[in-house]
Parts: structure tokens; sequence; C-alpha cells
């Protein structure tokens, strides 16, 4: 790791834009890619007609995104450039694959947003409006950092036509200004090819009249993320899985706060203990991480009664610490807008929430204010209804036990967007937190305790 910083990632874009193919691009020429693996992966797409696919094959393993060429399951891949350590993750996009979407996204320093020039394709992501949502999407998830990759420039319809690409840049940069992006320096923007490698890793002889960075100096420039300062801990868990010689492994961000090895850890929902055996930072064993790392940690005190299993934990839960342990939240107030909804909002409507790694179903329990977006101020007390563009403060009350904190003390925990009908139809803010009793600590064996008074 040599002390390089590292910057976690989300390639978002509609699907077929390309994304995995210029991640694959991007890695196989910063040789990430182990050489043997990767020679193998580009025999394989030969052979079977699908040249196309020898870099991206590397990140689509599983047959049936072989098959039908589109992700299903996010990848995480780690790449270096001369200053940075990126964890990427390649995500889905496909909209039957968002919880999957939104999960990754809530973990990322940065997202790139990828939209493909080719003709129709660009087109396609404006009228469905696939490109205005995901801008939205990663503002809504906490994505302070945004920049943008314009891909397949190279397709016939585009032959690297630098007006395309001024009329695509102008469109994009205004909706992420309109989703929330106002930073003072313009957001960046950097035309490529995926599949030809034109300005991934170096500057492209086919694009002299674009003077900007290539892909890899776009993320250069992101510098190091500005991470809060030390807070307790708080880590969604983004996968569980078993291995042979770790034991439970759980993989996610750490969102505020550090680990390190030997330290107890408690997991919200359930209440359950375990200590950290091993920690791993971009494949590699550490002894302690902290905010901004993605890590996968190792379980168990080497006590085997005290360990837990895979079925104990899942996505959606946080991990915290000793100090100001995470608790579930029995009800919220929330300022929420509201966005793309088809019809009025009343009190009762159980939509679901996702925030952070978890998605819940979650309740307006009752609507206490509309709130004027000019001023701010409230302009209705207790209203009826809300309807697309209002914003209003609700109490809303999980349906199914999750952790949340105020976004003021825990952005990432503290941001949701509600979906229903398979679209985002509203953003929310958490205000305030009742919260429930912080569980009694126990490890698995636990359970059925007699003396557990909780
Ligand atoms: N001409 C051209 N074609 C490209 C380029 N990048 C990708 N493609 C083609 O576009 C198709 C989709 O590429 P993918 O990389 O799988 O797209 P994706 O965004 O990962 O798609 P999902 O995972 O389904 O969201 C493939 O057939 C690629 O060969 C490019 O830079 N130029
Ligand atoms: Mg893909």
């Amino acid at each position: 790791m040599a002390g390089k910083p590292q910057v976690s990632l989300a390639l978002v874009g509609p699907a077929g834009c390309g994304k995995t193919t210029a991640l694959a691009r991007l890695c196989s020429e910063l040789g990430a890619f182990p050489a043997e693996e990767h020679k193998q992966c580009q025999d394989l797409a030969w052979e079977l007609g699908r040249p196309s696919h020898r870099h991206g094959w590397m990140l689509d393993r599983l047959p049936c995104e072989r098959e039908e060429g589109t992700t299903v399951t996010p990848t995480l891949q780690t790449f270096k450039s001369q200053s940075c350590v990126y964890s990427a993750f390649d995500t889905p996009g496909r909209e039957d694959f968002v919880s999957n979407f939104l999960s990754i996204t809530s973990l990322a320093d940065a997202a790139v947003l990828m939209v493909s020039a080719a003709s129709g394709e660009w087109e396609m992501a404006v009228e469905s409006g696939r490109a205005r949502e995901l801008a939205l999407d990663c503002f809504t998830m906490g994505i302070k950092h945004v920049l943008v990759w314009v891909t397949k420039m190279d397709d016939f319809t585009v032959q690297f036509d630098q007006a395309r690409f001024e009329e695509i840049k102008k469109a994009v940069t205004a909706y992420l200004k309109d989703v929330g992006y106002k930073q003072k320096d313009p957001v960046p923007v950097v035309p490529i090819a995926g599949l030809s490698g034109e300005n991934l890793a170096s500057k492209s002889a086919e694009m002299s009249w674009y003077a900007g960075h290539s892909a890899i100096e776009s993320l250069d420039a992101l510098g190091s993320m500005n991470r809060p300062a030390e807070k307790p801990l708080r880590l969604p868990v983004l996968k569980v899985h078993d291995q042979p010689k770790a034991g439970t492994v759980v993989v996610g961000r750490i969102e505020t706060g550090s680990i390190r090895i030997g330290i107890k850890v408690i997991f919200s929902p359930s209440g359950l203990v375990s200590e950290v055996r091993s920690i791993y930072k971009a494949g590699e064993p550490v002894s302690d991480a902290r905010e901004g790392d993605i890590v996968s940690i190792g379980l168990g005190s080497g006590d085997e009664s005290e360990q837990l299993r895979p079925s104990d934990i899942r996505r959606g839960m946080v991990i915290s610490g000793s100090t100001d342990p995470a608790a579930d939240a029995e009800t919220f107030l929330a300022q929420v807008v509201v966005l793309n909804h088809p019809g009025v909002i009343r009190a009762g409507y159980c939509p679901a929430i996702a925030v952070h790694t978890a998605q819940v179903p979650c309740e307006f329990e009752e609507l206490l204010s509309k709130v004027d977006r000019k001023t701010g101020k409230d302009s209705e007390t207790n209203p009826a209804s809300a309807k697309s563009g209002d914003v209003v403060t609700v109490k809303m009350r999980p349906r199914a036990l999750v952790c949340v904190e105020t976004f003021s003390a825990y952005p990432p925990l503290g941001r949701f967007a509600i979906r229903d009908h398979g679209r985002t139809v509203g953003v929310g803010v958490i205000k305030e937190v009742t919260k429930r009793p912080v569980p009694k600590p126990r490890s698995h064996n636990q359970y059925f305790d007699p003396s557990d008074d909780t």
C-alpha cells in the first residue's frame, strides 16, 4: 500500500453504456489484473467470438453475466495510479438490480457517472430520465465528488466528434447542478473510448481538440478525500461470507471512526458482539483501518463458543464499538423531498427506504409540516398530503429493525432514498432519531440465555 491514499469509487451509468468495458480496460492498462488469468480470459473471449468482452469478462465473471453481456452483481476491483490506490465498484446499470446499486453507492467516496456518446444511447438515457435519476441517487447516497466520463467516443456514429461531446457535457453538467451538486468548480467531464482505451491511462491522439485530463488523471485530481474528524465507529455491513481460514468475514466501508485488531464490536440490530480478529484492506492484511477504508474483517476471538456464524449477520447491519454504540430507530423525523411520485402521499404510506447498505419498509406515520422551498420555513402544519415537488417534515416509523442516525452526527447514515414501484420517488435527510434501547451485548450462543432479561 506504501502509504498511498485510498479512494473508493462507484462506476454508475445506464445499462450497457460501457462501464465494465472502461473499468476493465483501465485496470488492464494499469497492470491491475493477474497476467495469466487475464490471458485465459482473453483467449476464451476470442474463442467464443466475443472479443469486445476480453477485458470486461475479468469483472463480469458469472456465467449469466457473460451470456447476457450485463453486470448483475457489483464487482470490487482495486487498481493503483502513481499517487492513489482505488477500490472501484462496477455497478449494474439495469434497474432491476437497483438495491445492489444503491448499497454500493452508499460506500463510495466518489462516483464516476458514465454515459455513452453513441447515437441513440445518449438520447435514451435522457428520454427515460435514467441519466438524471442516477445523478440524483449519487447525491442522495451522500457522494460528494462526482466526475463524468463520456464513453464510446470511437463509435461509428460519433467518430470522436467534439460537438457531440460538448452537447452531452452541457446536458450532464446541468443535471448534476439540478440534483444538488452546486460546488464552485465545474464537475470534470472526460471523453473516452473504453473499448479501444482512448484517453483512459494516457492522452488520446484521436481527440487532439480535448485539452483536459485523461480518465486516470481526472481521478488523481480528486486528491485525498476530506474525511470527518475521529468519531465513534460506524460500519454498515455490505456482505458477509465464510472463509475457510478466516472464519466469518464481513465486508463494508468504515463510515466514521476506526477499527483495529482485538477490539470488541457490536452489531445493530441484534446486539451480537464479536472481536476483530483480522483486517484486510485492498486485499492486504493490516492491523488497523479508519474512515473511508473498505475492509474485510475476520471475526472471532479464537474461542469457538463466541464465534459468530455468517447467518447471524446480514447486509444493512451497522457495526459500532463501545463508545456511542449504534441503536435501532423506533421512529425518526426527516425532511423529505417528494420527487417523481405519480400520486399524493398521505400518512400511512409505507414505501421502502434505502439508507446506507440497508433497505427497509418505512411508514410515513405523520406529516408534520410543509416547508417553503424558498425560505426554508414551515408554510403549513399537519398537511393532509404531499405531492411531487413538496418538501415535508415527516415522522417516520421503520417497519423492520434498522439503525439510522441524524445527518448532522453521522452524514452517511442520515440520508435516504425513497423507493416505490422500482423508482426513486423522494429523498430524505434525518433530523432527529428516537432510538430503541441499546441491546444487551451477547454472543450468538447466548440467544436463549435465561438470565437475559431484555
Ligand atoms: N464502440 C464502443 N463500444 C463499447 C465501448 N464500451 C463498451 N462498448 C460496448 O457496449 C456494450 C456494453 O458494454 P458494457 O461495458 O458491458 O456496459 P455496462 O455499462 O457495463 O453494462 P451493464 O453492466 O449492463 O450496465 C458491449 O457490447 C461493449 O462491447 C466503447 O468505448 N466503444
Ligand atoms: Mg457492466
